[in-house]
């Protein structure tokens, strides 16, 4: 009880907040809209984090954007259905919660299917917090930085020219939607021991696709028919996804329609990718940052964030086969406009 009374007192504060924004948004100040508009999402964020009652039913798959969440997505689809790919976009079967429950109001709990898959960008700081089990997906920062380059030139049309030094710059101080990538591995990794975490690698999937299922398959209690697997690794490459990219890509959800369509939203899949497009000097200080910030994090999870571990350096190895306009703020307070 001691606990439940402050939180409920915040929860109605941070809506009467809400409330008030919404009205001046609307009726008072319109040529601030969309800085409101970001305020009360932000808002709302903080709010359903406070009332969000969970249970153990509920899967999180989290991560930073452009870390392999899709992916993560279409393996836990697999796990938990037939497969046959009966939706028109993958997040009608894990919504987005920053961008589909909050703004509806939805509660997860109002979501069919058990587990109950939600995807989520959220620091660690503000997922909603429950005795549910969270995926946090984890790639090579480089690999994410380049990939969230496509994704911008892609999907947010004012920005479409940005070189990638200039993207890059913006990326490295946390100037993207989601803000810091360094805070938000940081923070997640710190936490994990606090929330029922599972942490899984980007290039793990890549090398051993059928392990990692696996892996994710016992963490959620799922127990694998052997005659399905060849079906969810075929389903789950990159050529299959590739093929059904408009079930994955976040083109026909906006409007506008994305400034560059001849993109791929499941676009290059590689480890180490970054080295076509980015240099030494790039790599520098994306190191220097590395050591600043995830030093203790552990030494293999160290190798694979900063591209140090094995497999990810030299030649590229090729796989198996972005946002709306007012996405988010660039200094990443809003959690919006990232599939
Ligand atoms: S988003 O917008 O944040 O949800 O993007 P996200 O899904 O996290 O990341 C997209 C990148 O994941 C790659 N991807 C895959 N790689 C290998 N195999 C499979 N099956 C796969 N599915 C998605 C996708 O190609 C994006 O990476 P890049 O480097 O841009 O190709």
């Amino acid at each position: 009880m001691r606990r439940t009374r402050p939180r409920k007192i915040l929860a109605a504060s941070i809506g009467w907040a809400m409330s008030l924004i919404r009205f001046v948004g609307r009726d008072v100040l319109k040529p601030l809209s969309v800085k409101l508009n970001l305020a009360y999402l932000t808002l709302s964020t903080h709010r359903y984090r406070l009332v969000y009652e969970g249970s153990p039913d509920d899967l999180f798959i989290v991560t930073y954007p452009k870390s392999g969440t899709t992916w993560l997505q279409m393996i836990l689809y697999q796990l938990t259905s037939d497969g046959e790919m009966d939706f028109a976009h993958i997040d009608e079967v894990s919504p987005h919660l920053e961008e589909t429950l909050v703004p509806m109001g939805r509660k997860v709990s109002d979501l069919p299917g058990t587990p109950r898959v939600v995807k989520s960008h959220l620091p660690y700081r503000d997922i909603p917090k429950g005795p549910g089990r969270y995926i946090y997906g984890i790639r090579n920062g480089l690999d994410v930085a380049v990939s969230y380059y496509h994704h911008s030139r892609k999907y947010w049309p004012q920005r479409n020219q940005r070189p990638m030094d200039e993207f890059f710059g913006q990326f490295m101080a946390g100037r993207v939607p989601y803000g810091s990538w360094f805070e938000h591995v940081a923070g997640w990794l710190r936490n994990e021991d606090r929330l029922n975490v599972l942490v899984v690698n980007y290039e793990e999937l890549s090398a051993d696709l059928e392990g990692g299922v696996r892996r994710i398959a016992d963490f959620c209690g799922i127990a694998i028919d052997p005659a399905e697997m060849p079906r969810i690794l075929e389903r789950c490459s990159f050529a299959f996804m590739r093929e059904h990219d408009a079930r994955f890509s976040m083109d026909r959800r906006l409007l506008p329609k994305p400034a560059e369509s001849r993109t791929a939203f499941i676009r290059q899949g590689k480890v180490g990718g970054w080295r076509q497009e980015l240099d030494a000097r790039f790599e520098r200080e994306f190191l220097k940052a590395c050591d600043r910030w995830l030093r203790d994090v552990g030494d293999d999870r160290f190798r694979i964030l900063s591209g140090q571990g094995s497999g990810q350096g030299g030649a590229v190895e090729p796989a198996p086969g972005p946002e709306s306009g007012e996405a988010a703020d660039d200094r990443g307070r809003a959690p919006l406009g990232v599939g």
